[in-house]
């Protein structure tokens, strides 16, 4: 039996940070960073049953041309990313009756596909474009508490990583689901994205503080991988997927991130348009989830 001070429940029976009932939650998840954005994915629901707000957590749940899904704001930061995939998890995968979890025949895998904005590292991912993370970079410290087990490629690529920026300590590389890319992002483009511990210095920008590294923006569009799958590049930043693919592997569910590139580190430009760059990728998605 799950202790109350681990698995934390609110008076009402919802989860302590989402506040969301198991009832909330369909088996297609979509999440975005900003809570304002929920409105933007739930204003095309042709019916919505459920609005609840908690914190940066803001979480509608309706139909969209007969299919019921939940829309699921996360804020910013793998920290958050570790209670929204940790409570997600719960609500589908432990009884909170009986406090424990259910048996792996009952367990369920959700599809969680994240719409989020990002900046691009190299002048052929232009501002505007969208693109699915096929494999994600984390230099955030979520993954020293979980046994994440990487593959040949992902050791030999944070490896790599770790030496060609002179990092004081391990990346942790991991692969999202390729079913989902395949179902969803067949006309994306497919990129490694970095995710990053904040959005000024860890994305090399420089306002009034210097960086460590002063060339660290050039080691990271100039690094690549050659291996028998091909050759590696970093494409983009941003600052949850790494968490969403390692979480997600981990519990067993299906997660994709898809970007919406507003900013791009090699020409100096940022989106006059972002939003709507936001809104094209909700509408081309929600059309094929
Ligand atoms: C930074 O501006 C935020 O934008 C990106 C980053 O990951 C970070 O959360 O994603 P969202 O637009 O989904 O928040
Ligand atoms: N989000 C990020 O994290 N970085 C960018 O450059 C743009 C959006």
């Amino acid at each position: 039996m799950i202790p109350e001070s681990e698995l934390i429940l609110n008076a009402d029976g919802t989860i302590y940070h989402l506040n969301l009932l198991p009832d909330h939650i369909s088996d297609t998840i979509l999440t975005v960073g900003d809570p304002a954005r929920v409105t933007q994915v739930s204003r095309h629901f042709d019916s919505i049953e459920f609005e609840g707000t908690h914190r940066e957590f803001v979480t509608h749940v309706g139909y969209y041309r007969g299919k019921r899904l939940t829309v699921l704001s996360t804020g910013m930061g793998t920290d958050n990313i570790d209670i929204v995939l940790n409570e997600l998890d719960a609500l589908v995968n432990i009884d909170f009756m009986s406090r424990t979890v259910r048996p792996v025949e009952e367990r369920l895998s959700l599809r969680i596909i994240r719409l989020g904005t990002s900046g691009s590292l190299q002048a052929d991912v232009p501002v505007g474009s969208l693109l699915a993370t096929q494999h994600a970079v984390g230099l955030d410290s979520l993954m020293q508490f979980y046994p994440l087990v990487e593959t040949g490629l992902e050791t030999q690529v944070a490896k790599d990583l770790q030496q060609s920026l002179a990092l004081p300590f391990a990346p942790y590389v991991v692969r999202g689901s390729d079913l989902l890319r395949e179902q969803l992002a067949a006309d994306l483009l497919v990129g490694n994205t970095v995710t990053c511990p904040g959005f000024y210095g860890p994305q090399g920008r420089r306002l009034r503080l210097d960086l460590r590294q002063p060339d660290y923006m050039q080691r990271l569009q100039d690094f690549r991988h050659q291996s028998s799958e091909g050759d590696f590049r970093l494409s983009n930043f941003e600052m949850e997927t790494a968490g969403y693919y390692a979480l997600g592997q981990l519990l067993g569910h299906e997660v994709l991130s898809l970007n919406a590139i507003v900013a791009n580190r090699a020409t100096g430009e940022f989106a006059k348009n972002a939003g709507d760059i936001v809104d094209t990728l909700i509408a081309r998605t929600l059309a094929l989830v």
